[in-house]
């Protein structure tokens, strides 16, 4: 197979290129950093594989992805640490922005699974893979590091890789937002 060295380095966090991918496929990090004078903008038509209902007041449904607080979160509800469950929606500027992880808490953030890395797909074309930082930080990508955008997309998410968490499986994510001037 016919490998391109595609990989992009993150300008902003001094990363250097890891690996080649195949099929012009880019793999990027996310950065922590966030622009300023820039407006938070819901994403909308947020949609999920799965989620996790413990019961009628502990519902992780997908719009708490997009709800505007952080305690709540997008829980994934399949078996072990959903890998290839995902996550949807319509961006409403080319930078997302998101908050990894169960954020109710520090001790709730550690006991449950983290996304490491999203395979990323934007208006159904597969891109890439984003790459997250085991924080909780606020983390920002620019899609136009994936391909060159026309109009905005709309993303696909799809869990591939996480961050174990200390007591449950569970992974979560608590925030997704576009961001704007
Ligand atoms: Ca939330």
């Amino acid at each position: 197979m016919k490998m391109k060295t595609l990989v992009y380095c993150c300008l902003l966090c001094g990363l250097q290129p890891a690996l080649l991918l195949a099929q012009n496929q880019i793999e990027t990090y996310a950065s922590s950093l966030q622009p300023g004078n820039m407006m938070a903008l819901s994403i909308e038509d947020v949609r999920s594989s799965s989620h996790l209902k413990e019961s009628a007041v502990l519902d992780h449904k997908v719009a708490n992805l997009a709800d505007g607080r952080i305690a709540t979160a997008w829980v994934e509800g399949a078996a072990k640490q959903g890998i290839g469950e995902w996550i949807q929606f319509r961006a409403q500027t080319q930078q997302i922005c998101m908050r990894n992880g169960f954020q109710k808490s520090k001790a709730l953030w550690a006991m449950n699974s983290r996304v490491q890395s999203f395979a990323i797909s934007l208006d159904g074309e597969p891109v890439g893979t984003l790459l997250l930082k085991d924080n909780m930080q606020t983390q920002c990508v620019d899609l136009t590091r994936f391909k060159t955008l026309s109009n905005l997309p709309i993303v696909k998410l799809t869990i591939k890789g996480v961050y174990p968490g200390s007591r449950f499986e569970d992974t979560c994510v608590a925030e997704i937002w576009s961001q704007g001037g």
